[in-house]
């Protein structure tokens, strides 16, 4: 026993998980990466393994099973493969913190398994409460398990609330994605090479894909009102292009606080496994002299469609969010393999969910009945 706190992390081939490593790095007389897990990613899942020698890996993907233990065979790490061992994983005693960065549906399983088993959630996966929101906070109540917000928007609100003063106003930001500016006619023929272009964050494809369309800002929305118990008509989007301000609390005297910083996805990630406390980091500090004008502009609904419609999911509930994710997993991933064009992603998430069956509860086994039918009929569509 080191002291450290054990951190497994779901999803370490992405983004966020190599992000987290980094954090892990530069504290390293605090965390120590336990566990961590890649769906396909092997050559890159078995280079972090071989450098921060985790006590075990997960490969989801149940092909590669036998290429990542051959290549991890002479160093203490267990090897474990599929989407079960996800679930298992993160139940093992020593783990203290649960990282969910895996992208998607995928990680929805494996994030109830952690706070059945009483970890601490440092949550990325957004897909996560945009399907399932009810549930987990119903979960993470009744295990007494913190969920700390991983995603810049909502750790920013976050670090913004004030115990026992009532949120009258979520003012959440939007950098507006790389076609902020571009007419309905010019998005009819925008292609994924523009959108991957993303102006001031540094994300994976889908998540980039999300931010083009608005439909990322959307799933913030939805996940906004379940970490902070807020109504819909409480979360205003503000498109902030700077990216500057990370978003902002309207508190029931009117005062307004921000959380500022520059785009840097490792300050959220330490603050959820430091809280409640702060670390000293060497992130890159505003410049403000340096700082061009901040701006604000109000979203529109019309030409991004999917913000849109992540309002009317979230007032409907039920399945409704979990229909919207499921489509658009789909039509994000067919516009990436050039399939369809940009302004079908709306539209087949929106013929989705004038046509799945609406179900009012919130259970696991819905979420995966409608996910399943959901994926099948926006297939059809493409
Ligand atoms: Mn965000």
């Amino acid at each position: 026993m080191n002291g450290k706190k054990r951190i497994a992390i779901l999803g370490s081939t992405g983004s966020i998980g190599t992000q987290a490593l980094e954090v892990i790095e530069e504290q390293g007389n605090l965390y120590e990466a336990y566990v961590l897990t890649a769906n396909n990613s092997t050559d890159k899942l078995i280079q972090q393994a071989r450098h921060h020698r985790p006590a075990a890996v997960v490969i989801a993907n149940e092909a590669h099973y036998t290429k990542v233990r051959e290549a991890l065979a002479d160093l203490p790490i267990k090897v474990y493969a599929g989407t079960d061992a996800l679930c298992q994983v993160v139940e093992d005693d020593n783990v203290d913190i649960v990282l969910a960065s895996m992208v998607g549906f995928a990680g929805l399983r494996p994030t109830i398994s952690a706070i059945k088993a009483g970890k601490m959630i440092a949550l990325a996966n957004k897909e996560t409460l945009v399907v399932a929101g009810e549930l987990i906070v119903r979960l993470a109540a009744e295990y007494q398990v913190p969920i700390l917000p991983v995603d810049s928007e909502h750790s920013a609100i976050f670090q913004c609330l004030e115990p026992g003063n009532r949120i009258e106003k979520i003012l959440l930001t939007c950098s507006g994605g790389p076609f902020r500016t571009f007419t309905e006619e010019e998005l009819q023929h925008v292609t994924k090479a523009h959108a991957l272009a993303h102006p001031t964050w540094n994300m994976g494809a889908k998540i980039t894909i999300d931010s083009a369309t608005l439909m990322n800002k959307g799933f913030e929305v939805i996940e906004a009102k379940w970490l902070f118990g807020v109504s819909p008509e409480q979360i205003q989007v503000i498109v902030h292009p700077q990216s500057v301000i990370h978003s902002m609390v309207q508190f029931e005297d009117g005062a307004v606080k921000a959380q500022l910083g520059m785009p840097d996805m490792r300050l959220p990630i330490q603050y959820a496994f430091s809280y409640p406390r702060r670390l000293k980091a060497s992130f890159d500090r505003i410049d403000f002299f340096k700082t061009k004008d901040l701006t604000f502009e109000q979203p529109d609904t019309k030409r991004f469609r999917c913000l849109a419609l992540a309002y009317v999911a979230l007032a409907r509930g039920g399945n409704m969010p979990c229909i919207v994710n499921a489509a658009n997993e789909i039509a994000n991933k067919a516009f990436i393999d050039d399939r369809i064009t940009f302004n079908r992603i709306s539209e087949i998430i929106e013929q989705s969910m004038a046509h799945i069956p609406f179900a009012a509860d919130t259970s696991l086994d819905t979420y995966m009945q409608t996910d399943k039918e959901t994926r099948k009929y926006a297939q059809s569509l493409i």
